[in-house]
């Protein structure tokens, strides 16, 4: 066995199970790249073994969604990667933490999203051993984070507003709205009217526009916008630079963000006035982090994005959202704006439109075992 130098402790990984969940949406949610009315959702339960003895489990999310619209990762396609290339690297490697697990799949090419959610079992595992907190791991010191929701597209501006006036009663701090070509400033408009002009309202086209569009998109400068989100294709990071020259509303990146490096390399080139980090997207919480980091250094503010997580995953980006960096409201709702049922004990929820930071041991949740099971629809042995 390893020694552990400075303070590591090394651990093995004996079992690796992954769990597929049918988790229903309370309503369908549609973006410019399709309507989801359920999502399909990889979970990673990994057991780990040290050398004195002592075990532990750990549960991981995998944020990928069911086919390869948002980005090319989608749940098949992941979970194979795992079982066929990921966990035979990682087991090759020999005993191990959280922060080793990147850097021994780094030869793998892409994949952050089944990749950062074996990180997150891992990690899970390991400080529920330590019997420490997440929040307590990143040092942060908030105890509680600001709410923004998510709305999507709807077919009418009658029923937008019904369903953004319903967020305003239930509290939450910050309206994201997705628009689309031929879906945009005529809702941004109404919405803007409807919520007044204190607050805070930004928006998402998820990659729906093109270089051509800036002239169209400058329209929605008169809406005081905290920002504009992904609006060209993700790898588009010159055309976003121009658009940022062209628009007043800040541009911000999701998509186009999947690593610290790339995120560097498009605030250099001025295409990334703000950045969405979702761990998941960037394969992981510990490289998340690391684009926080980068992001403070470089004046660049930033939130926690959202893809629909479980309560898993819920928990952990509301104590990564509480990190000093992320300035601006996050895509962090309560379960309930998604799912009637989620699959932890003490699912999120907001209060005065406020989000508590979770502090139990690991990432911040307890499994709901009987809830959990009910939402299985296949469990596969990995390792
Ligand atoms: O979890 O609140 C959430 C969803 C937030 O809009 C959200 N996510 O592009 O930011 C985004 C989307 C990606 C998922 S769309 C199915
Ligand atoms: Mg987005």
């Amino acid at each position: 066995m390893t020694a552990a130098p400075n303070n590591r402790s090394f651990w093995t990984l004996e079992r690796v199970e992954l769990r597929r969940i049918a988790m229903p949406l309370v309503a369908p949610f549609r973006t410019s790249f399709g309507s989801q009315t359920e999502r399909d959702i990889l979970l990673v339960r990994c057991e780990l073994s040290a050398a004195d003895g002592r075990r532990t489990e750990g549960w991981g999310e995998c944020v990928a969604l069911s086919d390869p619209s948002y980005s090319p990762e989608y749940v098949d396609g992941a979970q194979h990667v795992m079982i066929h290339h990921l966990l035979p690297r990682l087991v090759a490697g020999g005993p191990l933490e959280a922060a080793d697990v990147a850097p021994r799949l780094a030869k793998l090419h892409g994949h952050p999203m089944a990749k950062g959610a074996l990180e997150m079992a891992v990690l899970d595992a390991q400080l529920r051993a330590e019997n420490r907190s997440f929040a307590d791991f990143l040092g942060v010191t908030a105890t509680r984070i600001p709410s923004g929701v998510s709305v999507g597209i709807h077919d009418t501006v009658d029923a937008l507003l019904a369903t953004v006036q319903g967020y305003l009663d239930d509290g939450y701090v910050r309206i994201k709205l997705k628009i689309e070509p031929g879906n945009d400033i005529e809702q941004v408009a109404a919405v803007r009217d409807l919520i007044g002009p204190d607050t805070p309202f930004q928006v998402d086209a998820n990659t729906a526009y093109r270089r051509t569009d800036g002239a169209h998109l400058r329209q929605l400068d008169d809406y005081d916008l905290l920002l504009i989100e992904q609006p060209l294709p993700e790898h588009d990071i010159i055309g976003h630079a121009r658009l940022a020259a062209e628009v007043a509303t800040p541009i911000c990146l999701d998509e186009s963000l999947v690593s610290a490096a790339g995120t560097a390399d498009a605030i250099e080139l001025g295409a990334c006035e703000i950045a969405n980090i979702k761990p998941g997207r960037v394969g992981g919480y510990l490289e998340a982090v690391r684009i926080h980091d980068l992001c403070v250094a470089k004046g660049i503010p930033v939130w926690c994005g959202g893809m629909l997580e479980t309560g898993i995953g819920r928990a952990a980006n509301a104590v990564l959202a509480a990190l000093p960096g992320f300035t601006l409201p996050g895509d962090i709702s309560a379960s309930t704006r998604f799912y009637a049922e989620d699959i932890v004990t003490e699912p999120i929820g907001i209060s005065d439109g406020y989000v508590t930071v979770p502090t139990s041991p690991g990432l911040g949740f307890e499994i709901a075992t009987t809830i959990l099971d009910s939402a299985t629809t296949a469990t596969v042995q990995a390792l």
